[in-house]
């Protein structure tokens, strides 16, 4: 499975983006903290290279603080700033705001030598389903912006005021063309920021089983009753034996959920979206991918 995913809407949306870049003071770029790095969109990094950033790594509350900390000096600089963050809790868009402002604070300051207020102007960028419309309803506070847990819920931009001095633009979530790295290809869609449509769930299930071994060996016993010697067992394998080593695995998770057809045989399908839906409700844990 090749894993693409660059519709119609996309093409427009990074066009509109351009756009409306021109009236933008600070871009807010928001990460999923599941993959703070695989999150980049190359297409947007070359739109936004100019302007000053604020990367807010959201669903913090879903991921693996110890590893993600190791990333923050990406983040910080001259011109950019960072925080880690939780969209659907309310009570700290305070913090985002004068994040903002202090990256603003030429045009700020320009304006207050007038004497004229100054509306500051950010544009709420990401890949798909990393929560931009969750995050701009809770800095404005009311549902203004359609939300959903799915990758392409929002199909236009839409300009939102903050108070009486920030207005915020969302964004559709935007891929790009072709995602050479699958590495990369996977993990956006192991976090639902690829159309599950186009996928092939028994394999992108095997694919989670395999990153998970390497990165959290120990993630599945409580939700799937792992006993020990299984995990004894599925360490011993070879590298170039991951293959089977995964399907033993999904194998395992199958017969301990119960999903298996009339005959009594596997639904290897019904298997491999029960983990990527574990893992997107936090089911196994706070883990963090890249
Ligand atoms: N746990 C958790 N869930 C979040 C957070 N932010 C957003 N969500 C959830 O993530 C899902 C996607 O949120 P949206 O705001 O629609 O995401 P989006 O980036 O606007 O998605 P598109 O419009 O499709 O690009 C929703 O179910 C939100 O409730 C967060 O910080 N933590
Ligand atoms: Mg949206």
């Amino acid at each position: 499975m090749k894993i693409n995913w660059f519709p119609g809407h996309m093409n427009k949306a990074l066009k509109d983006i351009a756009e409306q870049l021109k009236k933008v003071d600070v871009v807010t770029y928001l990460l999923d903290a599941r993959i703070p790095i695989s999150s980049f969109n190359p297409t947007l990094d070359k739109l936004t290279e100019n302007k000053p950033v604020l990367y807010v790594i959201n669903k913090i509350d879903m991921a693996d603080e110890s590893k993600i900390k190791n990333f923050l000096p990406k983040f910080q600089g001259l011109n950019c700033d960072v925080i880690l963050y939780n969209s659907t809790l309310s009570g700290k868009s305070e913090l985002i705001l004068s994040k903002i402002k202090k990256l603003a604070s030429n045009k700020i300051e320009k304006y207050k030598a007038k004497g004229v207020k100054a509306t500051i102007r950010t544009m709420v960028v990401g890949i798909p389903n990393c929560g931009k419309s969750t995050l701009v309803n809770n800095l404005c506070k009311k549902a203004k912006t359609t939300t959903g847990d799915r990758a392409g819920v929002t199909k236009h931009g839409q300009w939102v005021s903050v108070g009486d001095c920030v207005e915020v633009y969302d964004t559709p979530g935007t891929l790009y063309p072709n995602i050479e790295n699958q590495d990369i290809a996977k993990k956006l869609a192991f976090v639902g920021s690829v159309k599950d449509e186009i996928l092939d769930f028994v394999e992108l299930g095997l694919e989670f089983i395999k990153l998970m071994q390497k990165s959290y060996p120990n993630a599945f016993k409580e939700r799937y009753g792992f006993e020990n010697n299984k995990d004894d067992l599925s360490n011993n394998f070879e590298e170039e034996q991951d293959v089977d080593k995964s399907v033993l695995i999904m194998e395992e998770i199958a017969k301990n959920r119960k999903y298996v057809l009339n005959g009594g045989e596997i639904d290897y399908e019904r298997t491999g979206r029960a983990i990527i839906e574990d893992f997107r409700k936090g089911k196994l844990g706070k883990l963090t991918l890249d």
